[in-house]
C-alpha cells in the first residue's frame, strides 16, 4: 500500500456484522433534480464510499422511493424544511451541515441537509468519516459548521516546480502541461481538501514570481480552478509587489501612484474574467528581500489597501503577511512585527487580513505565541501555521503537530478586543481572534503552509499525512482535541485493530514533544543547521545577518544560557499582556518549556526537578533520544499488523530519526559544554565523537532537494 489514498481509503469494513448493519441502513441516494457540483461531487463520493465500505451499489434517484433512503437536500425542499428545525439550520450556517437519521413511516431515512450546496459536500464526507470510524448510526445527529470562513492551504511552490521548504517531491502544479493537460491528481487533491472542509488554496510561493499574473499563466490557473471548483476549493495567488514594473512595464510600484493602482485594477479585472471565483492575494512584502511599499517610503497599510481596493469590487481579499524583520533594525527580531504593525492597527481596509505566524520568530518547535495577536485589536488577523516540518525534522522525523497548533490556538492573549466583556481581556484566545468571535470579523482566515508534493504518498513521510488532516480538521473546528483528530486519522488510515490504533495514537501524540526534547528543549530556539535547516547547528555564527545565526538566539556563555527578553534584556516581554509578563518575567514562575526563550540563566540555576540547569538540559536531550527509541519499539511491535510497504516506510524513517536525535544530543551538548565546563550527569550517554565530527556531518550533507 503506497498511501496514495490518504484517509479516504473506503476499504471494506472487516467486521461483518457492522458492515451488514450499515449496509441495511442505506437503500438509495436521493439528490435534488438538476443537481450540479458540488452536489454531484457529494453524490459521487457517497457512491464510491458506500460501495467500498459496504459493498453496496446504491441507485441514485431524485425522489425517495423506499425505506432507508439517504437524502441530500436543502430547506428549499418543503419536506426537509418540515423535518429540520430553523434553529438547527441556523447552527449549520452558511457552509455547515446536519447529518441525521430520522424515523419515517415506520422505517428510517438518513438526511444530509445544508443551507447551501457546499454544506452537502461536507456533510457527505462527515457521514463517510462516521462510517469509516465505525461510529453508530443509532441516534446519528451531526450538526457542524466551520468557525472560520476561509480555510486555506498556502503552497510555497515556485513556477519551476521547486517547493520552498517542501520535502515531498516537486510541486503538484504542472505549469508546462497546463492548461490542456490536467493530471488526475488535481481532482484527488481538491477532493482531499474538501474531505476536511478546506475551501481554498494559495498556489504559489510567498517569495513570489510576477509571471504567475501574466495571461499565459492565468489560463493555466483557470484550468486548475476548473478542476478544483467541483470540490468547493477556490484559488488564491501570491502577488509580487513589484509586478507593475516586472510585467507591467511601469517605472514604479509605488502604491500611492495612481498609475500603479490602475495597473492592479486592470490586472485584477483580468484575473476575475478568467477565474470568476478567485479568492484574492497573499502578499509577503518588505520581508527577506521581497519588494514592498516601504521601498517607496509607504507603509504596509498603504500597500495592502491599494491591493484591497482593487479586489474589493469582486469580493476578493488580501492576506498581508506580518512576517517582517528589517535589515536596518538591530532590535530583537521577535519584537519587530509588533513595532512595525502595531502602529498600523485600524488602518487596514475591511478586506485586508494581517496574516501572522503562530510564533514571533519562525515556526520553531516551540515558541510563545506571537504578541501581534494581542496588539491589533482593530484589525482582522489570520493565523499562519506550518504543516510542512521545516524545523521539526522535515519528512524524516515524526512530529504530529496538532498539539503544537492547539497550544497556540487555545492560548489566551488577554487582548482587549471588543466585545469581550471582562476588563482584562480574559478569554480572548488566539482562536477567538482568528475566528472572529472575540470581535466580529469577516472575512476570517486560517492558513497552513502545505506539506504536499508529487511523492506518491503526498507528504513524504506517510505519518505526516496526519498533519495535513489535523490542520484541515482544526481549521473547520479548532475545539476538536488533538486526541480525537489523531484517533480519527489513525482509524481511517490504518483500520481498527485495537493494538494498532492505540499504538499509533500514542506515537503521534507524544511525537512533537520528543522532537522538542532532542532538538530545542527548555525554550531554546533557532539552533538548527544553516540553509536547509535539518539537524543541529548551535555553532552557526556567521551568516548574512546576525539574527539568522544560532549564537544570536542561544547566547551561551560562561555564565549560562538563554536570551534575556525581560526588562534587563530586549524586553520583548513588554509586548505581552500584564498577565503574561508576570508569569514569564520571573524565572521562578516561567514555565520551563519557555525558560531559555525569556531568560539568560546560570548553568547552576535550580530547576523544578531540583537539578541544575546544565544537568536538566543534558537529561532532556537524552530523554528525546530515549523517546525515539521507544517510537521505534512501538512501531516494531506492529509488524505483521500493517502491510509491509507502509510498515517498512515508517520503520526506515524512524531509524534515521534515531540517528538524527543522537546527532542533535551529542552536537548540542558537546557544543554547550564548552561554556558550561561541566560533566554530563549520570544517565546521559557519552558522545561517540568529538564536536568537529558533528560539525562536519552537516557540512557534508548533500543539499536538500
Ligand atoms: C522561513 C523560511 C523561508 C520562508 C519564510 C517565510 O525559511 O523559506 O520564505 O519563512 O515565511 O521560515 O516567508
Amino acid at each position: 500500500d503506497d498511501g496514495y489514498r490518504l484517509w479516504l481509503r473506503y476499504d471494506p469494513i472487516a467486521d461483518a456484522s457492522l458492515r451488514t448493519a450499515y449496509a441495511g441502513a442505506f437503500s438509495e441516494i436521493v439528490i435534488p433534480e438538476n443537481a450540479r457540483p458540488p452536489v454531484t461531487s457529494a453524490r459521487d463520493e457517497l457512491v464510491t464510499g458506500l460501495r467500498g465500505l459496504l459493498g453496496v451499489d446504491l441507485p441514485v434517484v431524485t425522489k425517495a422511493t423506499r425505506d432507508h433512503a439517504l437524502i441530500l437536500g436543502t430547506p428549499r425542499d418543503p419536506w426537509i424544511a418540515s423535518v429540520i428545525s430553523e434553529a438547527d439550520l441556523r447552527t449549520a450556517s452558511v457552509e455547515g451541515y446536519i447529518v441525521r437519521r430520522v424515523a419515517h413511516e415506520g422505517g428510517h431515512r438518513t438526511l444530509i441537509v445544508a443551507n447551501r450546496e457546499a454544506g452537502l459536500l461536507y456533510g457527505a464526507f462527515a457521514l463517510l468519516r462516521h462510517l469509516q470510524t465505525h461510529e453508530p448510526l443509532d441516534g446519528l445527529n451531526l450538526i457542524s459548521a466551520p468557525k472560520i470562513q476561509r480555510r486555506l492551504l498556502n503552497h510555497w511552490d515556485d513556477l519551476n516546480r521547486h517547493v520552498e521548504r517542501g520535502y515531498a517531491g516537486f510541486s503538484l502544479w504542472e505549469w508546462f502541461y497546463l492548461p490542456e493537460i490536467r493530471d488526475p491528481r488535481y481532482r484527488d487533491y481538491a477532493r482531499a481538501l474538501a474531505s476536511l472542509g478546506l475551501n481554498g488554496t494559495v498556489l504559489t510561493n510567498v517569495n513570489a514570481n510576477a509571471q504567475i499574473l501574466t495571461a499565459p499563466y492565468l489560463a493555466k490557473v483557470a484550468a486548475l480552478a476548473q478542476e478544483f471548483r467541483p470540490w468547493g476549493v477556490r484559488i488564491y495567488l501570491t502577488a509580487r509587489f513589484s509586478a507593475p514594473i516586472e510585467i507591467g512595464g511601469l517605472p514604479t510600484a509605488d502604491p500611492l501612484d495612481p498609475a500603479v493602482a490602475a495597473w492592479w485594477q486592470a490586472k485584477v479585472a483580468e484575473i476575475y474574467r478568467a477565474i470568476p471565483d478567485f479568492g484574492g492575494f497573499l502578499v509577503k512584502a518588505n520581508s527577506e528581500g521581497q519588494p514592498g511599499p516601504q521601498d517607496y517610503g509607504r507603509t504596509h497599510a498603504d500597500g495592502a489597501n491599494m491591493l484591497a481596493d482593487a479586489v474589493q469590487p469582486f469580493n476578493g481579499i488580501v492576506m498581508w503577511r506580518a512576517f517582517v524583520y528589517s535589515p536596518d533594525n538591530n532590535d530583537d527580531r521577535v519584537k519587530q512585527a509588533v513595532s512595525e504593525f502595531g502602529p498600523l492597527d485600524g488602518k487596514f481596509r475591511q478586506n485586508v487580513i494581517v496574516q501572522i505566524k503562530n510564533g514571533p520568530l519562525d515556526f520553531m518547535p516551540r515558541e510563545p505565541f506571537s504578541p501581534l495577536f494581542g496588539a491589533m485589536p482593530n484589525t482582522r488577523l489570520a493565523a499562519e501555521l506550518q504543516i510542512t516540518q521545516e524545523y521539526l525534522g522535515q519528512s524524516i522525523d515524526l512530529a504530529y503537530l496538532a498539539p503544537l497548533w492547539k497550544e497556540v490556538l487555545d492560548t489566551d492573549t488577554y487582548a482587549r478586543r471588543e466585545p469581550v466583556e471582562s476588563a482584562n481581556g480574559k478569554g480572548t484566545t488566539i482562536a477567538s481572534i482568528v475566528d472572529g468571535s472575540a470581535k466580529l470579523q469577516h472575512p476570517s482566515v486560517i492558513a497552513g503552509v502545505a506539506n504536499t508534493g508529487t511523492d506518491r504518498n503526498w507528504t513524504g513521510h506517510l505519518l505526516a499525512q496526519s498533519n495535513w488532516y489535523a490542520f484541515g480538521r482544526l481549521a473547520w473546528d479548532h475545539q476538536l482535541s488533538s486526541e480525537q483528530i489523531a484517533d480519527e486519522w489513525t482509524r481511517q488510515t490504518f483500520g481498527h485493530d485495537a493494538t494498532v490504533v492505540a499504538t499509533i495514537n500514542k506515537m503521534l501524540l507524544g511525537s512533537r514533544e520528543t522532537v522538542v526534547n532532542y532538538s530545542m528543549p527548555l525554550g531554546l530556539t533557532h539552533i538548527m543547521a544553516e540553509g536547509h535547516h535539518y539537524g543541529p547547528g548551535p555553532w552557526v555564527d556567521k551568516l548574512g545577518r546576525a539574527d539568522w545565526t544560532s549564537v544570536y538566539y542561544h547566547r551561551a556563555d560562561e555564565k549560562g544560557l538563554g536570551f534575556d527578553r525581560t526588562a534587563t534584556g530586549s524586553n520583548a516581554l513588554a509586548q505581552y499582556a500584564p498577565e503574561w509578563q508576570k508569569l514569564w518575567g520571573d524565572p521562578a514562575t516561567c514555565p520551563e518549556n519557555l525558560l531559555l526563550w525569556f531568560h539568560h540563566v546560570s548553568w547552576d540555576h535550580p530547576m523544578k526537578s531540583g537539578r541544575p540547569l546544565w544537568d536538566e538540559l543534558c537529561l532532556r536531550y537524552q530523554q528525546g533520544v530515549d523517546e525515539v527509541r521507544t517510537l521505534q519499539r512501538d512501531w516494531a511491535s506492529l509488524q505483521g499488523k500493517i502491510d509491509a510497504e507502509r510498515f517498512t516506510h515508517v520503520q526506515q524513517r524512524l531509524a534515521r530519526q534515531k540517528k538524527e536525535a543522537v546527532n542533535w544530543r551529542d552536537a548540542c551538548l558537546l557544543y554547550f559544554q564548552q561554556f558550561s565546563k561541566r560533566p554530563f550527569p549520570a544517565g546521559v550517554e557519552p558522545a561517540a565523537h568529538p564536536l568537529e565530527h558533528y560539525q562536519q556531518i552537516l557540512r557534508n550533507m548533500p543539499g536538500h532537494r
